[in-house]
């Protein structure tokens, strides 16, 4: 085995290792083997070995346990020097001091503004303007079929959509939208070199803190200008703070909710039966959302958690200063939660809420109403707008891209009908 980034033998991994696939090429059958190496599996990840939950009901008790933290430094690999900048996920975990790296009682002072923000009440304000995106996006949409009618759904309507609502949130102007999709793309892709992918970082941070920099001389009714300003009494954000939260945001409100939406629509079109159902008003759009984000997850897994002491799972022990990844994929498919069934598409399937797809405990998304809201809008919007609506090539020639962490497709390409 090939393992350029730890200094570890590849038998120190054991016989049970999944390794995830960087290439992503067959999902499907690496979330069963997933399932199939246990309730706790151990998963190599670039060279990089870590633990990975893949139940439902050990996830929600392990994402609730204050021995698992998200600060890298209780990783032994990376104290002893094993993981470096050289391994292309360390993005997805040495992201800055934000809501999304830090915990305990440091972790609600980071995070209630936001997730203050964020809340159904709260979002309705911005209702009209995600509606007003929507219509133009199915515009623009129609004026891009090409002769032959095909037109990318992802690269015109999906994509932008969310990135014009978190940067409407967070104020982040439209100027900008097409260098943040393309700096994002390049972040997650697996085939950009870890030289870039640095560099990338560091441009994203200079104008992240410019950004902030700006709003804090002239702050607006922005989310980014309420994380600034400090609370009555309170103890305002650092510098740091404000722009890790700010990438964060930008970060997770754009990506998941392309996959959501995107995959959402790629189910409905290969089950009819369920996809007349909702046109006939006998299913609800929520239940198509619930069940795509249990059934298809936007996340494939989320890193990384680290045991500041050693925690039982089972026949299993999670040593102090080893890497947990919840694979929500795995957790989405999870029989014991979801039914022998379990990895079919079922907008009638009675648990289809019962699913963790944000996570749960301290950390669980705080944009999980916004995605529902924004979904919501578009499914609706799109199928209403193009009742005809189908794929311009079969399903199984959608390819997945080359990202370790999200389930994102290269595109969509569709007839309007
Ligand atoms: C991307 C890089 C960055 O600058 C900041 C963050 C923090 C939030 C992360 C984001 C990351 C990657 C995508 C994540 C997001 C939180 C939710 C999102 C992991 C590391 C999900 O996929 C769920």
């Amino acid at each position: 085995m090939n393992c350029p980034h730890t200094a570890a033998a590849p038998a120190d991994r054991g016989a049970g290792t999944v390794v995830i696939d960087p290439m992503v090429q067959d999902l499907d059958g690496e979330t069963a083997r997933l399932r199939d190496a246990g309730v706790l599996a151990r998963i190599d990840l670039l060279g990089v070995p870590a633990w990975t939950v893949t139940r439902h009901a050990e996830a929600r008790q392990l994402l609730l346990d204050p021995r698992l933290v998200k600060d890298i430094d209780a990783w032994d690999l990376w104290r002893s020097g094993a993981v470096t900048h050289a391994w292309p996920l360390i993005g997805m975990i040495d992201a800055g001091r934000s809501m999304f790296t830090v915990d305990g009682a440091e972790h609600r002072r980071l995070r209630t503004k936001t997730s203050q923000a964020l809340t159904p009440r709260r979002l309705e304000a911005i209702r009209p303007e995600i509606e007003k995106f929507t219509q133009e996006l199915l515009d623009a949409l129609e004026a891009a079929q090409g002769d032959d009618g095909v037109v990318d759904l992802k690269a015109v309507f999906a994509q932008p959509l969310p990135m014009r609502v978190v940067g409407l949130l967070m104020g982040v102007d439209e100027s900008q939208h097409a260098m943040l999709t393309r700096q994002y793309k390049a972040f997650f892709s697996m085939l950009t070199p870890q030289d870039e992918r640095l560099a990338l970082l560091a441009e994203l941070d200079v104008f992240y803190t410019d950004l902030v920099r700006e709003k804090t001389a002239r702050p607006t009714d922005d989310l980014t200008s309420a994380l600034i300003l400090a609370e009555e009494g309170g103890e305002p954000l650092t510098e740091e703070e404000v722009v890790g939260n700010l990438k964060a945001m930008v970060a997770a409100g754009h990506e998941t909710t392309i996959g959501l939406v995107l995959n959402a629509v790629r189910a409905l079109l290969s089950h009819p039966d369920q996809l007349r159902k909702v046109l006939a008003g006998e299913a609800g759009w929520d239940a198509v959302i619930e069940e795509t984000l249990r059934w298809d997850t936007p996340t494939t897994h989320l890193l990384m958690r680290f045991a500041t002491e050693d925690i039982t799972v089972g026949d299993e022990v999670i040593r102090k200063g080893e890497g947990l990844v919840v694979s929500y994929r795995a957790i989405g498919r999870d029989i014991e939660q979801h039914g022998a069934d379990a990895d079919a598409f079922d907008i009638t399937r009675p648990t289809r809420n019962r699913h963790m797809t944000f996570g749960h405990g301290p950390h669980i998304c705080p944009g999980a109403a916004l995605s529902r809201v924004e979904a919501g809008i578009a499914l609706p919007a799109l199928f209403t707008r193009f009742p005809g609506l189908r794929l311009a090539v079969p399903d199984e020639e959608i390819t997945k891209l080359p990202v370790m962490t999200q389930n994102d497709m290269t595109a969509f390409p569709v007839l309007l009908g």
